[in-house]
């Protein structure tokens, strides 16, 4: 039998925890013939609560799942990791200020760095969900010099989702006759869900679509803004959809993306398409070996860039201010 692949989830007692780990238990994660070892890192006050999820995750007898432990030390959290889903956040509370956002994350995610660079296995490979998830993935990532930079990425794989969803709604098509969406930049209103290199049943999305207004003023604001939408709806966030979409980048990157299509996913930049070098930007991208690669050579035409430049405009800031406060 195949030995189990360690999977830690930060936040594990979150409402994205609680849906995410049923998933990864029943072999959505990886396939349904890898063996996974959980590993649930909480803060002390929510550890109960993890060992109700756990006792749950028991009474699903689900046959790959081969042991669950839960920690508040980020060390035995990480230790041997191989899947590292970083859900846990500080999130954003009213008249909390960015650098105070930033300062808060900063101390969850240098540690939780540190501790991967200290005991994660040679494969690793992070994701990180917990917003403001860009930032907070290079804030990690910054403090684990000795592992590989492209082994940390952040989650705009919902956003991919969502833009997916919403574009076969307009044309009345299938999720699956569409290809080579993507989103750019940060994982924030900011954001760029591109339809002009997509494509649906081989015809280009944006031209499919013939509709300027609708792209600039429906499709892009939409996309951009559900997470407050559902928020409003539902009176929490996306939940469910999130873990989701971190099951969907992970099974990519770990299985390939299908010839002819691409992903979405925030990747440490290598300068392509103008983005600075190790930022941690949203590109299209595909999964060859296991490995996350940007696809490129695509054309940028000047509305596209302005938008581009807008939202990296925004990771920049970030960046520098992550920087100012001493976080990397
Ligand atoms: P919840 O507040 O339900 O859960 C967060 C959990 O993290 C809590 O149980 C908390 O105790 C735990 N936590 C806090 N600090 C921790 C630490 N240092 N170590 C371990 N655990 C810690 O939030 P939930 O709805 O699950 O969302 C989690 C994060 O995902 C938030 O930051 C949220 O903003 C972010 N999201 C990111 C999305 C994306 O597309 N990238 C979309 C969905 C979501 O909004």
């Amino acid at each position: 039998t195949r030995t189990p692949v360690n999977v830690t989830v930060t936040g594990a007692a979150g409402q994205i925890g609680y849906a995410l780990l049923f998933r990864i238990a029943s072999g959505h994660l990886l396939g349904p013939d890898v063996p996974v070892r959980l590993r649930l890192l909480e803060i002390p006050q929510a550890v109960k609560a993890a060992e109700g999820t756990a006792m749950e995750l028991d009474d699903c007898a689900f046959p790959l799942l081969s042991g669950i432990d839960i920690t508040d030390d980020a060390k035995t959290a990480f230790d041997g990791v191989n899947i590292a889903l970083l859900v846990g956040a500080r999130p954003r509370t009213k008249g909390m200020e960015r650098g105070d956002l930033l300062e808060a994350n900063g101390g969850i995610f240098k540690p939780q760095g540190e501790a991967i660079n200290a005991g994660a296995a040679d494969d690793v490979r992070v994701l990180v969900v917990g917003n403001p998830a860009n930032t907070n993935a290079l804030i990690a990532q910054q403090h684990a010099p000795d592992v590989p930079a492209e082994r940390f990425t952040a989650m705009t794989r919902l956003d991919h989702n969502r833009a997916l969803s919403q574009l076969a709604k307009k044309l009345g098509v299938t999720v699956s006759d569409i290809k080579k969406l993507t989103i750019w930049g940060n994982h924030s209103a900011t954001q760029y869900p591109d339809l002009f290199h997509a494509e649906v049943n081989g015809q280009n999305a944006a031209q499919a679509v013939n509709d300027q207004e609708w792209l600039e003023n429906t499709f892009i604001p939409t996309v951009a803004k559900r997470g407050a939408a559902i928020i409003e709806a539902r009176g929490a966030s996306s939940a469910a959809s999130a873990a989701n979409a971190a099951i969907d980048h992970v099974y990519s990157w770990v299985n390939g993306t299908p010839e002819g299509d691409w992903t979405s996913a925030a990747v440490v930049s290598d300068g392509s398409y103008g983005v600075p070098e190790g930022l941690i930007s949203s590109f299209p991208v595909v999964s060859k070996d296991g490995r996350y690669e940007i696809v490129q050579g695509l054309e940028i035409d000047d509305f596209s860039r302005a938008r581009i430049d807008a939202s990296v405009a925004e990771l920049v800031e970030e960046r520098d201010a992550v920087r100012a406060l001493g976080l990397i």
